[in-house]
């Protein structure tokens, strides 16, 4: 099939037609743009741009969702890095893939061989693709996708902490919260991020796609001690209601990660865990302001998209939670940022309120670079709402987390139900931290059925090969569990 359009791209001399709701626009190969898309691993809203802690520190973000569009109201498709990165990068929902939990690194074995990642789609038609850090779960370097990469043990870092600086449970290595005492190069995301600046510093024939994998600031919260200094003496809280949880259904409730929530209040450590989450933060967003400087000082400023996205959110002892793995708002929303330096007035500092799932990201990122996508691809291209923020997406906005555990969220609404027909209902209108579960007050029962109606109605079956038991949620999770890991 690659072939037969490869031969009508020459046919057609070098000129391909856009479909995907764009309209017929033109995008001759000469001027297809490049792309420079940033991952990040783990972070939630607390960033400037989307206001959900006062005090980060988050500047070259902010300008990027100043120059750009934002969407303030994003969400993945899954809570936990394997089966969002799995949905956006194959570009398939996870209840049509059955990719609802973790996987070990061998399922991308059978998946490459079922579906056409977008770097690979991208590679194959025309860009030559780069990437370091961490795109997808569990996969890395693949030739079909990537014309170079950053190994991985060049990417790796060396971390000095010293005595009495921070928290740490016990000595657990993940659950080190830890400013340290050398140089930026030594750590990962320093590198990742300059292998990211060597690559907009090469001449390029072709246009490029560059991925961009910064992992902080997943777990450990740790990073290089001026970005703890950099942070106010006193943390705030984010708001938590005593007893919130006591409204949740059974299954939402198994989701929290208490013993965590449990150690950090016995240790007096939550604030020491929120800085360094904060000090994380600003780290990732320095490096990826270097990468974004490189860029705006290169010659490729003016014909360069950037997408930038979170796998997922994250809670700081909101609903007594840490972590991610939950069908809330903390674990859902994520910063999502689409710049277009081709469009440096048109878009400038739009926001798009309305619910959108990183799911479209494939499509949309096609789009731009004139690309047909697979049939079997989820999602919609955003291009058409970049134009028109008041325009609605067709499809909705749907996080799962184990097989019959879904959300939808709308503009001012959260509806959960879980596989056993329990639920919650939450106005984000007046209830913005969704602390009070209106699932049980018949006057919202009319409410209720409509929001269900965007829940999927044929769910794919749970792909048992290779999963991690621990992540399964939902259906599965009692004939799964059974089985030894
Ligand atoms: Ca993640
Ligand atoms: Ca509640």
């Amino acid at each position: 099939m690659k072939q037969v359009k490869h031969l009508i791209l020459s046919l057609l001399m070098s000129v391909t037609f856009v479909g995907c709701g764009t309209g017929l626009k033109k995008v001759s190969e000469n001027e297809k743009p490049n792309i420079l898309f940033i991952a990040i691993d783990d972070m939630n809203d607390w960033t400037g741009f989307l206001g959900g802690h006062p005090q980060t520190i988050t500047p070259n973000m902010d300008k990027l969702a100043e120059r750009g569009v934002s969407f303030i109201n994003a969400h993945c498709s899954a809570p936990g890095c394997s089966p969002s990165r799995n949905a956006l990068l194959y570009g398939v929902e996870p209840f049509k893939s059955g990719l609802y939990p973790f996987y070990g690194d061998e399922i991308h074995v059978q998946l490459m061989d079922r579906y056409t990642t977008l770097p690979r789609l991208l590679n194959e038609d025309g860009y030559n693709t780069y990437t370091a850090g961490k795109i997808h779960h569990g996969l890395r370097g693949d030739s079909r996708e990537w014309v170079d990469f950053l190994p991985k043990e060049e990417a790796k870092g060396k971390k000095e902490f010293k005595e009495g600086y921070g928290y740490q449970v016990g000595n657990d290595s993940k659950l080190s919260f830890r400013p340290t005492f050398n140089a930026d190069e030594d750590h990962t995301d320093y590198k990742v991020a300059s292998y990211g600046v060597d690559v907009i510093n090469k001449k390029h024939d072709k246009p490029f796609f560059l991925a961009v994998g910064i992992v902080k600031p997943h777990l450990p919260f740790d990073c290089p001690v001026r970005f703890f200094d950099a942070l106010p003496e006193h943390i705030e809280a984010p708001a938590i209601l005593e007893g919130d949880i006591k409204d949740i259904p059974v299954e939402g409730n198994s989701f929290r990660k208490v013993r965590d929530d449990r150690q950090f209040k016995k240790d007096k450590a939550w604030e020491d865990v929120r800085r360094a989450y904060l000090a994380c933060i600003s780290w990732a967003d320095f490096n990826i302001g270097r990468v974004l400087d490189a860029l705006e000082e290169s010659p490729y400023a003016d014909n360069t998209i950037v997408v930038l996205w979170s796998d997922h959110g994250y809670h700081l002892g909101e609903k007594m939670s840490f972590r991610k793995f939950t069908l809330w708002e903390e674990a859902t929303k994520v910063p999502f940022i689409i710049y277009d330096g081709r469009e440096k007035e048109q878009y400038k500092d739009r926001k798009y309120t309305k619910a959108v799932s990183l799911i479209n990201v494939y499509r949309t990122i096609a789009d731009f670079a004139g690309l047909e996508v697979p049939e079997y691809v989820d999602g919609e291209s955003l291009v058409t709402v970049l134009n028109n923020t008041q325009k609605e997406l067709t499809k909705p906005t749907i996080t799962s987390w184990g097989k019959g555990n879904f959300s939808v969220r709308t503009e001012d609404w959260r509806y959960i139900r879980y596989f056993d027909g329990t639920e919650e209902l939450y106005n984000h209108k007046s209830d913005d931290n969704e602390w009070h579960n209106l699932a049980d007050k018949p006057e919202y029962k009319a409410k209720k059925e409509e929001l269900a109606k965007s829940l999927p109605q044929n769910e794919a079956p749970t792909i048992k090969e290779f999963v991690n038991i621990w992540s399964v949620q939902g259906e599965d999770k009692a004939s799964l569990k059974g089985k030894s890991e």
